[in-house]
């Protein structure tokens, strides 16, 4: 049968890269995000991979409207068995003590408190089914702190600490807890990062080869694919061109 995954932020970069790779692989979809027209883009193009697509628009930010929209699932969209926990954002690259209040709370109820009230909406199905795999999009500001990242780097390492808590915390009930941490990779998120500044975001990929969305789909449908007593905790996985959060070989 074929299986359900539910991905936050499927709109753009790598959750819609997500959701093309899992469609191709016949996995029907719950696909969110708060930009509705985009989500129907999407519903149609995968709709064509001949997979059943579920559309919902919510900010994940909103607790109640994460509960209204996960809680009210149609009855055959109940048991979701893989949930990527993707969406998220950076707002701002400045010392702390220069930060934008609002770029902070943006990042911590974006990557933090979202991810944790999609979690709390969905873990306890797979808990009582004792079945299912949540996948958290960490970073490598997750692994380590760069200069000016500090509020973002923050919330990714808290992604991290959140991921082992999970795999601890749902151990004796057989779901797996896999994070993700991409090094670059060239979606919208350094044009939100520079809240539009396009030539900045621009500037970010130039002279080397980034990572694109397709590329961690592509870790993302291998992690999913593994067999069921194999678990994935962690992969890192960056451009070749770069060596950590603020090394890279430009040409
Ligand atoms: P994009 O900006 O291309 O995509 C971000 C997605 O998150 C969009 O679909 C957006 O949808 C969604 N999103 C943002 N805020 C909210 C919200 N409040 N409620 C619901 N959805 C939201 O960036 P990426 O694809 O690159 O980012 C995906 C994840 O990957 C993020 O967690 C990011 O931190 C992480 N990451 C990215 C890296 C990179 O270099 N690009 C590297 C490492 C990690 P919408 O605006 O429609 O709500
Ligand atoms: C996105 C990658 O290095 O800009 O998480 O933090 S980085």
């Amino acid at each position: 049968m074929s299986k359900i995954a539910l991905i936050t932020g499927a709109t753009s970069g790598i959750g819609e890269a997500a959701a093309l790779r899992l469609a191709e692989n016949k996995t029907n979809l719950i696909i969110t995000g708060r930009r509705q027209e985009r989500l129907t883009i999407l519903k149609n193009k995968l709709e064509e991979r001949n997979v059943r697509v579920l559309a919902l628009c919510f900010d994940v930010r909103d607790e109640l409207a994460v509960k209204d929209a996960l809680g009210n699932l149609p009855e055959e969209w109940r048991k979701i068995d893989i949930l990527l926990n993707n969406a998220g954002l950076a707002a701002g690259l400045g010392t702390l003590q220069e930060g934008d209040s609002d770029d902070w709370s943006l990042m911590i109820d974006t990557n933090v408190k979202g991810l944790l009230y999609v979690t709390r909406a969905i873990a306890p199905g797979m808990v009582e089914r004792k079945s299912g795999h949540i996948i958290n999009i960490g970073s490598i500001a997750g692994k380590e702190v760069y200069p000016n990242g500090n509020v973002y780097c923050a919330t990714k390492h808290a992604v991290d600490a959140l991921t082992k808590a999970m795999r601890i915390d749902m151990l004796a009930h057989n779901v797996k807890v896999t994070q993700i941490c991409p090094g670059a990779v060239e979606t919208e998120f350094s044009l939100v990062r520079f809240h539009g500044d396009r030539s900045r975001a621009e500037h970010v990929y130039e002279g080397y080869e980034s990572l694109v969305a397709a590329d961690i789909a592509d870790c993302i449908w291998f992690v999913v694919s593994r067999p069921p007593h194999v678990n994935i905790n962690d992969m890192v996985v960056m451009p070749t061109a770069q060596a950590s959060a603020t090394l890279f070989h430009k040409e």
